[in-house]
């Protein structure tokens, strides 16, 4: 039998008992508890750290308060493993504050793949003096296929603060990546004076740093970045990109460059797509950083990070997606944060915007198809989607419009959407449009979050805009109900209008036109909870649309960090 066979075998049958701690699971008493979202067993988590494939194994680190619901100021390395991205196994914690140049938090970081196989993880300290340095740590043993024991490098701090950075402006090291040069590269998200700076560093070894002259980005007026990220994405194919793969770097290459910085300042993820040389050194962007400019997400949606996954060529992003309740509430809950669900990530056709999908994997916990085609929505009409739980749910449903010309008009030019979004709410009657979904209803519709669209023509064109409207999503009050909008870059004379929505008690994902307009909402239903909860498409719109087809299935619970055999899968 191969090694691999036998070490897949080891997988399967290993049992591991971890950490001895209860697990919350959705309850009448957890009813806002996700079944097929990454969360701890209990406790605080924030931002995904240092998510890589490794030997058969997905591994996901991340943020984490182990001793309570909400953020700490000593911040921990939580750790899961997992074979499909979908069921996961909590293990030991990875990383703690526990020596002089992480003792005041081990804050976020990334994983590189070294030549010869070897994962190691960059990740930021804070020290004994409160200053902000970069550390490496490397596992215990190769040969534990988890790697749960991760070793402190005795050299650390490997980046010290810089010349002219405040302590604590200097965090969240990316995966490196290798030039032909043969010289790894990072970088570090910083600020001065509110300019936004991707701070590069270059070594030979992995173990000394230096800085280079000038950071690979900066923008004035943008504040700290957090959780950098950067890799390449290919111009011809969905596939992903190995970040660390040399070709990628030289002049021919079929690949542009994305740089993510998270804004601290707004909470929010932007990226840029240009073109990276690193002879010279340099990165240039196609678009420019601006508020109002492309977000992975345009709802709630923070520090993500990527990773390549080679089992399938591709690139998959995780973020974590943050409360909308109070601090009592999370006290209340004993737990604080998700992980969105993985999503695939690919340069659209255009090549102006990323598309992002849910990974394929989800198909695993489907259950209970409920379709139909060719259904006319009058305004006013509420066509409710029986024979799913639709508590917990993957819906896909396309919109094709007819007599276009008669669409109302919008210049979007210096027009926020979000603000249209929330004075047009999904209550307002337009004429192609609000039509959409109403989430997680109850019975009396008083509870409901509509995911919906209004399409518009300025000068002969078509816009787009896309809407998650959770002002009604909870009679609680208390609660951030902030409606978010987006533009999306669909063309209804040549193609329908589509929208992926994955929901998960108090999680609602939308995917807007293939993925190219995502928007990310918590809401807090106190009716529609459970088998009360209702979907439903809808038409508030003067127009008719007709509804070419829909495509929705229960989506059962996965087995997400509860003290479980790795590799289980059955349900
Ligand atoms: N979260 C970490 C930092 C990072 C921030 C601390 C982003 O490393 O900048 O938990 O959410």
């Amino acid at each position: 039998m191969s090694t691999t066979a036998i070490s897949f075998i080891i997988i399967i049958f290993l049992v591991h008992h971890v950490r001895s701690e209860s697990v919350l699971a959705s309850s009448p008493e957890q009813p806002h508890r996700t079944a097929f979202h990454f969360q701890p067993p209990k406790n605080w988590m924030n931002d995904p750290n240092g998510p890589m494939y490794y030997n058969g194994v997905y591994h996901l680190f991340y943020q984490e308060n182990p001793f309570g619901p909400l953020f700490s100021n000593q911040m921990y390395w939580g750790h899961s493993v997992s074979l499909d991205l979908i069921n996961w196994t909590p293990l030991e914690l990875a990383i703690a504050p526990t020596q002089p140049f992480d003792i005041n938090s081990c804050w976020s970081g990334s994983a590189t793949i070294l030549p010869g196989n070897k994962p190691v993880i960059l990740y930021t300290g804070i020290d004994s003096e409160y200053r902000q340095v970069q550390n490496l740590v490397v596992p215990k043993n190769l040969s534990d296929p988890y790697l749960r024991e991760w070793v402190k490098y005795t050299g650390n701090p490997i980046i010290n603060l810089p010349e002219g950075i405040q302590p604590y402006d200097f965090r969240d090291p990316t995966t490196a990546w290798l030039a032909e040069d043969g010289k790894w590269r990072i970088i570090v998200g910083s600020q001065k004076d509110k300019k936004g700076i991707a701070l590069l560093y270059q070594s030979e070894d992995f173990v000394n740093w230096s800085k280079h002259e000038s950071p690979l980005h900066e923008v004035v007026g943008t504040g700290i970045w957090e959780c950098p990220d950067f890799f390449p994405v290919s111009v011809d194919s969905t596939n992903g990109v190995d970040t660390s793969v040399k070709e990628n770097y030289a002049a021919n290459a079929r690949v542009k460059h994305v740089l993510k910085v998270g804004l601290f300042d707004y909470h929010k993820d932007y990226y840029l797509i240009g073109n990276y040389s690193p002879e010279k050194e340099n990165y240039v962007p196609q678009n420019e950083l601006t508020l109002g400019t492309l977000r992975y997400d345009y709802g709630k949606y923070y520090a993500s990070k990527s990773f390549f996954d080679p089992v399938k060529n591709r690139r998959i992003l995780m973020a974590w997606v943050n409360e909308s309740d109070s601090v009592e509430d999370d006290i209340a809950k004993g737990w604080s944060g998700l992980q969105a669900f993985p999503r695939s990530i690919w340069l659209d056709q255009n090549q102006k915007q990323l598309v992002q999908w849910p990974i394929e994997e989800i198909e695993m916990l489907h259950e209970n198809e409920a379709s139909f085609q060719n259904e006319n929505l009058e305004d006013g009409s509420l066509h409710e989607i029986l024979g799913i739980t639709a508590w917990q749910v993957d819906v896909t449903i396309s919109f094709k419009l007819s007599n276009l010309e008669e669409a109302e008009k919008l210049n979007p030019s210096g027009i926020d959407p979000q603000l249209i979004c929330s004075k047009m709410d999904a209550s307002k009657k337009g004429k192609f449009g609000p039509f959409g979904l109403l989430a997680l209803a109850s019975h009396d519709l008083t509870e409901q979050t509509a995911v919906f669209f209004r399409v518009f023509q300025n000068n002969g064109q078509y816009v787009v805009l896309m809407c998650s409207d959770q002002s009604r999503s909870s009679k609680r009050n208390g609660l951030d109900k902030t409606t978010y909008g987006a533009f999306a870059d669909i063309d209804p004379q040549q193609d329908e209008i589509s929208l992926r929505t994955l929901i998960d008690q108090s999680i609602i994902e939308s995917f807007g036109g293939g993925g190219k307009t995502c928007i990310t909402s918590r809401v807090y239903p106190t009716l529609a909870i459970g088998d009360d909860a209702r979907l439903f498409a809808f038409n508030n719109g003067t127009q008719s649309v007709v509804i070419s087809e829909l495509r929705a299935w229960s989506v059962k619970k996965a087995r997400i960090n509860v003290e479980e055999t790795i590799g289980y899968t059955d349900q």
